[in-house]
């Protein structure tokens, strides 16, 4: 079995760009596009993901659906809602999106490869090393229990992203 180390990558750049099964979408609760990750991939996608995520009466906060992904070089599309600490969001959640959303990977039984940008770390003001955290300890727990999910990639945008996954993937991943 390849160890679970060799299962996660950290990629710095446009999440939109990425050729993975599925990309993560950090949205927010009506799934109708927004600011930062999320107009960049509705932007990248195309029309026809607003007229799918139309159809899909929003997402609650922690909860993930799934879409096509349009003009997207990655075939799915999971959009999950993280926290939303400006607005007194329990913090927990951010892990319920974790979860969800590689939960979901899984039960499509076909995506092997994910990618997730720093979901609730930009307009929803969760600090960047405690969700760094949060998402490193639930990747972990989910790749020794699913020997399907291939890959997972942490999108890292800012540098202050990448210097925190690069300094924490050997404490939860060492080789
Ligand atoms: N690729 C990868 N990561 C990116 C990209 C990109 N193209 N663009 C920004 N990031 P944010 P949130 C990083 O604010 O905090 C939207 O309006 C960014 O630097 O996009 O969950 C939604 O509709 C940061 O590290 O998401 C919601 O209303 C990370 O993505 C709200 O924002 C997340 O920042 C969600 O806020």
């Amino acid at each position: 079995m390849t160890s679970i180390a060799s299962r996660v990558r950290i990629v710095q750049g446009d999440i939109t760009k990425l050729k993975t099964d599925a990309i993560v979408n950090a949205a927010n609760r009506s799934l109708l596009g927004g600011g930062g990750v999320d107009g960049a991939i509705h932007r990248a996608a195309g029309p026809e993901l607003f007229k799918e995520c139309r159809t899909i009466k929003g997402c609650k906060t922690g909860d993930a659906k799934i879409t096509h992904g349009y003009n997207l070089p990655a075939t799915w599309i999971i959009h999950t809602v993280g926290p939303n600490l400006n607005a007194g969001d329990d913090k927990e959640k951010l892990r319920d999106a974790y979860q969800n959303s590689l939960n979901l990977a899984i039960d499509t039984k076909e995506i092997k490869t994910i990618a997730f940008p720093c979901i609730s770390t930009g307009i929803y003001g969760y600090p960047q090393e405690e969700a760094a955290h949060i998402a490193l300890e639930v990747t972990r727990k989910t790749l020794k229990e699913y020997e399907i999910l291939e890959e997972v990639i942490f999108c890292v945008f800012l540098d202050s992203d990448r210097e925190i996954y690069e300094r924490l993937k050997p404490v939860y991943f060492p080789d």
